[in-house]
């Protein structure tokens, strides 16, 4: 559902402002983690990857090979509303993804082709969120 995803984007994203610094990820590459969802956006800094292996160790949702931990990422999805929903479905999204990018030996770069496969899985299925409902909840959010 794409209610959730929204939700899901949004307490991960909370960890994009920790992770800008060591992962050199400036604000002219990623303004604010939601546009992840955008039609337009261009999974091309290797910058991106890494902040977001950065944001996944602070959630620990990564193994020691900087895979992802599938117990800890079902628990962090069902922490959010209705998270239980989309639970499953997202680490296998996820997992069938890792499968494909396993050749890629450079951590950041292979994570960021999982998180594009990641978005497209989640477009595909339908429940990707839109920008419109991303903007919306980020300004109430911050008012
Ligand atoms: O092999 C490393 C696994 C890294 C997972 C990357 C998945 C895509 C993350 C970007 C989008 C996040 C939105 C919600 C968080 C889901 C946990």
């Amino acid at each position: 559902d794409v209610n959730v995803m929204k939700d899901v984007t949004l307490g991960f994203g909370q960890a994009l402002d920790k992770c800008r610094q060591e992962s050199q990820l400036t604000e002219e590459k990623m303004e604010e983690f939601f546009h992840f969802w955008r039609d337009d956006f261009k999974f091309e800094h290797r910058e991106l990857g890494c902040a977001i292996q950065c944001m996944s160790r602070h959630y620990n949702l990564l193994t020691d090979s900087s895979r992802m931990h599938h117990d800890n990422t079902e628990q962090f999805i069902k922490s959010f509303p209705n998270g239980e929903v989309l639970a499953r479905q997202m680490v296998e999204l996820i997992h069938s993804c890792e499968k494909q990018y396993d050749h890629e030996d450079d951590h950041c770069w292979r994570i960021l082709h999982v998180a594009d496969c990641f978005k497209q899985g989640c477009v595909q299925r339908g429940i990707a969120p839109s920008m419109e409902m991303m903007m919306t909840e980020f300004i109430m959010e911050a008012e």
